[in-house]
């Protein structure tokens, strides 16, 4: 299902990263309802195995090794859960929940919700699972047992992603289970899922498991007959015999060439006047089908094949990136909301990649703490509250439905375009300044620039553009200026 279920004139989810249930619903009734934010895609919530070893404590992977599918984590337990997914819903804020069912945990010892695992022998007596539910060694072609050649779909598919054991969604209890699991969210009143490791499950098991989710209950202010919205995680940067679009008859698939080729154009790979094309042109997938992102928690710290991402440590030019993204009429947008950690590079690669969220010295998350200036602190970043950032989310909900038109760009780094008649955003990545007389599209009047500033009680707290009655006006953007960016749309209107 491709539609994500969005309350009207909502667009755009956050991955609030590892954040807690409680913290969740908190931040949808003071931020994201009140920001016009679509939805929330949480972190898992089913029990995992807890890792503690001696250099490894709590890593945030912990959260992608399944114990059981009962609904405690650190994030919080099933009354959290659930009371979470009510506070968001009331406020328009919709729930996507990150779903691990291709593997469960390879580790032995015990889940945070205190059931007991033993994954060298496949045993899983919480769900329960057993050994005859993984995939037969005899379907898996690699000599380890593990996923040891992309360039083999039988072995990404039916071997073990990095040892864990492998769960057979050809049999009818795992899919059976699987559902268990997924329609039970959905009682609850989450809106969709997140299939995560899609690539390493077949496309055909996926449609038969997605064809028997119910539908969204009507008690929970769904309209009648609603489905589940479907997007899969399939890692596809081209040269595998693996493809997004074996998935595109299911749901969205996310596009990891977005954010990817965008950070190389923000990077100076190639000038931003090629971005005019930007989507299928660049051999994106089509609109319809994608799921689309900067950054996600995977390749900020390197994994799932990692690349030089843009990320909120490159702040200005991620800003950027974020604002063309929720500029463009292309996909479905998520943003990322990430927490902090300390790098540390040993030939190339972070040794502290696995860092978990900020905590006590019990291992409890900690809530993040909410300054004046609306940033988060405690450790949480919290791109999703960057001014430039909510404001573009907002942007995009004034803007939907039109297309973009009357694009402007000086032949190389410095980009202009307006969205029908409701909007109009400018782009200098040059090292020099813009300054430029432009077509807006907007009606004459004074806009507050939602990027440098708000509109608060009619006063424009940041640069103000001044609309002709020919729709055009002088757009200025220093490069030295704290932001590369400046847009406008009807509603900020003085
Ligand atoms: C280790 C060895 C293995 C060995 C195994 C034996 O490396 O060779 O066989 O022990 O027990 C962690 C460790 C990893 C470890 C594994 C099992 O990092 O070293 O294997 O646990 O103990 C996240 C992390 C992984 C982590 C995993 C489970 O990124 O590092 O593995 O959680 O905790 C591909 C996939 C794509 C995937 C991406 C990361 O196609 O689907 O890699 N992305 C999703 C999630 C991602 C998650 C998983 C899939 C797995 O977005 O966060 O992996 O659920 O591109
Ligand atoms: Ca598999």
């Amino acid at each position: 299902q491709w539609n994500a279920n969005y309350v009207s004139g909502r667009t755009t989810m956050v991955h609030l990263f590892e954040w807690k249930w409680d913290d969740i619903a908190a931040e949808c009734e003071r931020f994201l309802g009140p920001k016009g934010y679509a939805g929330v895609q949480v972190s898992p919530p089913n029990e995992n195995i807890v890792i503690m070893q001696s250099t490894i404590q709590r890593p945030w992977y912990e959260r992608y090794q399944p114990a059981s599918y009962k609904l405690v984590t650190r994030s919080g337990d099933e009354n959290a859960f659930k009371s979470m997914v009510d506070r968001c819903n009331a406020v328009g804020v919709r729930i996507y929940v990150d779903c691990v069912f291709n593997h469960m945990t390879p580790g032995t010892g015990t889940g945070v919700g205190g059931s007991s695992v033993n994954g060298g022998s496949m045993s899983f007596p919480a769900v329960p699972y057993g050994p005859n539910d993984f995939t037969p060694r005899s379907s898996c072609p690699s000599g380890s047992g593990d996923i040891e050649n992309y360039g083999n779909a039988q072995q990404v598919r039916n071997c073990e992603l990095s040892g864990m054991p492998d769960l057979y969604q050809g049999s009818e209890y795992v899919r059976g289970k699987i559902l268990e699991f997924l329609n039970k969210l959905t009682s609850y009143g989450v809106a969709g899922f997140r299939f995560d490791a899609s690539k390493h499950m077949w496309p055909g098991d996926l449609k038969a498991i997605s064809d028997r989710l119910d539908n969204l209950p009507t008690a929970k202010g769904f309209p009648a007959g609603s489905r589940p919205y479907v997007y899969m995680e399939v890692i596809d940067q081209g040269g595998e015999p693996i493809t997004a679009n074996e998935y595109f008859y299911i749901g969205r698939v996310t596009e990891f060439k977005y954010g990817r080729k965008l950070s190389d154009v923000f990077h100076g790979s190639t000038q931003l006047k090629w971005l005019v094309n930007w989507g299928v042109g660049w051999g994106l997938m089509p609109d319809g089908n994608a799921l689309v992102f900067i950054d996600n928690h995977d390749n900020q710290r390197g994994h799932g094949g990692g690349g030089s991402l843009l990320t909120f440590r490159e702040s200005k030019l991620y800003k950027m990136a974020v604002s063309f993204m929720l500029s463009w009429p292309y996909g479905d947008a998520r943003v990322m909301s990430s927490y902090y950690w300390d790098q540390n590079y040993v030939n190339g690669q972070d040794k502290n990649d696995w860092v978990g969220p900020p905590h006590d010295s019990n291992f409890n998350i900690l809530s993040p703490t909410i300054n004046a200036d609306d940033s988060c602190g405690n450790g949480w970043i919290c791109e999703h509250r960057w001014r430039q950032i909510y404001n573009m989310a907002k942007f995009r909900n004034v803007v939907a439905g039109t297309t973009m038109n009357n694009w402007w760009d000086n032949g190389n780094n410095q980009i202009a375009f307006c969205r029908g008649g409701k909007g109009f955003i400018a782009i200098n990545n040059e090292g020099s300044n813009l300054s430029q007389t432009l077509q807006t599209c907007l009606s004459a009047g004074t806009y507050c620039d939602i990027i440098s500033g708000n509109l608060v009680n009619g006063k424009c707290t940041g640069k103000s553009v001044t609309v002709g009655s020919d729709g055009k006006a002088l757009i200025t953007i220093g490069n030295a200026e704290d932001d590369g960016v400046l847009a406008i749309h009807v509603e900020s209107k003085l």
